[in-house]
C-alpha cells in the first residue's frame, strides 16, 4: 500500500520554513499532497489560487508532491485522496499545544489516519507566513525567509 500523506496549511505565503518540512516529508511518503485551506472566514493576503501557484513552483523538483486545496474538515479531505498520514512542522515547545489540540481532535474524528511531526531546521524556527508578511509590509529583507518567487509576489503585492 503507498504511503500517502497530506500536508496542510494556510501558506500565505509559502515560506522556507514549510518549503523545509515539505522536503523532509517527500523523502518519506510515496505521495504528499499540499493542501492549502480554502476558509471564507479568514482575510488572507493572498487567494488560494495564487498560494497553489506559489506552492507549486516552488515545488516543482519534487516530483511526489502534489498542490490540492481543501474545505470542510481535514481528516474528511485526507480521506477523499486515500491519504493514511497528515504532516504537520514543529518549530518551539510553543507549537506543542495547539498542534496537539489539532492532533487530538483529528485523531477523535478519524483513528485510522495518523499525525506525523517533523522538526523543522534550527534557522526557520522562528519563521511564520504572518513575520514575512509584516517585515514586507515595511520593505525589509525577506530573501533569505522565502523562495525568490514568493519574495517577488509580495513585493508586487506591497508596492
Ligand atoms: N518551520 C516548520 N514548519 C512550519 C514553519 C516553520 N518555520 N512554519 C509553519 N510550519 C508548519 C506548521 O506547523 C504547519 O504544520 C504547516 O507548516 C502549515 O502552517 P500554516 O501556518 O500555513 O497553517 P495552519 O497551522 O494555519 O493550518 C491549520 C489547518 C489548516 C491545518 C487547520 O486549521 C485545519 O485542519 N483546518 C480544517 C478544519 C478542521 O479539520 N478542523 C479540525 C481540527 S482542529
Amino acid at each position: 500500500m503507498a504511503s500517502i500523506a497530506v500536508c496542510p496549511g494556510s501558506f500565505d505565503p509559502i515560506t522556507y520554513g514549510h518549503l523545509d518540512i515539505i522536503t523532509r516529508g517527500a523523502k518519506v511518503f510515496d505521495e504528499v499532497y499540499i493542501s492549502v485551506l480554502n476558509n471564507s472566514s479568514k482575510r488572507p493576503l493572498f487567494t488560494v489560487e495564487e498560494r497553489m501557484e506559489l506552492i507549486r513552483k516552488v515545488t516543482k523538483d519534487l516530483p511526489n508532491v502534489k498542490v490540492d486545496t481543501f474545505h470542510g474538515l481535514l481528516v474528511e479531505y485526507a480521506e477523499s485522496v486515500n491519504a493514511n498520514a497528515i504532516i504537520r512542522g514543529l518549530r518551539a515547545v510553543s507549537d506543542f499545544e495547539y498542534e496537539m489540540q489539532i492532533t487530538s481532535m483529528n485523531r477523535l474524528l478519524n483513528d485510522k489516519i495518523e499525525t506525523f511531526f517533523i522538526m523543522t531546521n534550527n534557522q526557520y524556527s522562528f519563521l511564520s507566513s504572518s513575520i514575512v508578511k509584516e517585515v514586507a509590509q515595511y520593505h525589509g529583507e525577506i530573501s533569505e525567509l522565502v523562495p525568490p518567487e514568493v519574495e517577488m509576489a509580495l513585493k508586487e503585492k506591497f508596492k
